[in-house]
């Protein structure tokens, strides 16, 4: 009983010397005496052991400790948080708040903006149309023949409602609806997005980018086409770049062509993302097919122009070695968050 005393006097010193500089040391003190394990209720469990005489006594000694101890509580709590709210008091408040993470452009987004800065220096505007297209501005108007591959259901997305309405195949469509309005001379690039029926893998999605460009004036030729389109390899791809144009199909042109550039990754000595030939295929272009023009209301003896496409997916994944098409729409941050600047 004397021990027991002796031990409630001594925690009760310790208790009146605790020192707490801020919430976390109140709750410390908290845990330790007064805790469903705390010191308080180790010593109410010595109850058991003292004499029958003396319960009564010592059950008052018991209560007035197990006081002490919540007063003590209860004064170390106030004192550390007016200490929390005095440090609030002290803060600045004219700081500027933390840094919202903000995120990355698209490299889509990136490689689409950096290609229409390039043609907007030459002279050309940008033109949009809609996704939702009509067979004629998709297909008719641009010299796709009726039996042609991309007009059946395994490649375009037909919409159920009206087979005479499908997510269009191309931006051409854009340029259709450009060439309808009459106004000459015509300088415009297309970007945007595209639909085919395609399984997805790494090469393929049933959604990609592109950019077209048309050109329609009066007496433009298949060389102003080759220079404009090698002044744009060069600005996308550095001023080493060759390029070589083969001949190529397309419905909307004649003649048609291939534009490949010398290999980037090898520099033409043959590597696999070049399959060892030392080219890659970048675009296709071709002067505006006379049927074309005259569908749309153009005088084909009169102007005669130039147009061309490329994916911008194609164009990306050659500027950054990027192996999977699948990449551009996962929106994996790990993925995404690479590309901070500016190409
Ligand atoms: C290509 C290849 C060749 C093209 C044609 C037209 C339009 F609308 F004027 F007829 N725009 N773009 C074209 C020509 C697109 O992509 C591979």
């Amino acid at each position: 009983m004397d021990d027991l005393l002796v031990k409630i006097n001594n925690f009760k010193t310790e208790i009146k010397d605790f020192v707490a500089q801020n919430s976390d040391d109140a709750e410390a003190f908290r845990i330790k005496y007064l805790g469903t394990k705390g010191l308080v209720k180790d010593v109410m469990g010595e109850m058991k052991n003292v004499a029958v005489d003396k319960k009564r006594e010592f059950g008052q000694v018991m209560n007035e400790f197990k006081l002490f101890a919540e007063a003590r509580y209860e004064e170390l709590k106030a004192a550390t948080s007016t200490a929390t709210s005095a440090a609030i008091d002290e803060a600045d408040l004219s700081l500027p708040a933390d840094t919202l993470p903000l995120g990355s452009r698209h490299p889509i987004s990136l490689v689409r903006n950096r290609i229409v800065a390039i043609f907007q220096r030459l002279g050309f505007a940008v033109a949009e149309g809609p996704e939702i297209e009509d067979d004629w501005h998709n297909f008719t108007a641009l010299n796709l023949p009726a039996n042609h591959p991309a007009r059946d259901m395994q490649d375009t997305f037909y919409i159920n409602q009206n087979p005479d309405w499908l997510l269009r195949t191309h931006t051409s469509s854009v340029q259709v609806r450009e060439m309808q309005k009459g106004k000459l001379p015509i300088r415009i690039i297309c970007p945007g997005r595209v639909y085919r029926n395609e399984t997805i893998s790494a090469r393929a999605h049933c959604f990609f980018h592109q950019v077209e460009g048309l050109y329609i004036a009066e007496n433009v030729s298949f060389a102003d086409l080759k220079q404009t389109l090698y002044f744009f390899v060069q600005e996308m791809f550095g001023k080493e770049v060759k390029v070589r144009f083969r001949p190529s199909y397309f419905p909307f042109t004649e003649p048609s062509a291939e534009m490949d550039i010398s290999c980037l990754i090898c520099g033409g000595t043959g590597c696999n993302v070049c399959k060892h030939t030392g080219w890659v295929e970048i675009l296709g272009c071709g002067m505006a097919h006379p049927n074309l023009l005259e569908n749309c209301g153009i005088d084909s003896n009169k102007y005669t122009g130039f147009a061309f496409g490329m994916g911008v997916e194609r164009i990306t994944m050659l500027k950054y070695q990027i192996k999977d098409l699948r990449l551009f729409s996962e929106n994996d941050v790990r993925f995404l968050k690479q590309f901070t600047s500016a190409v």
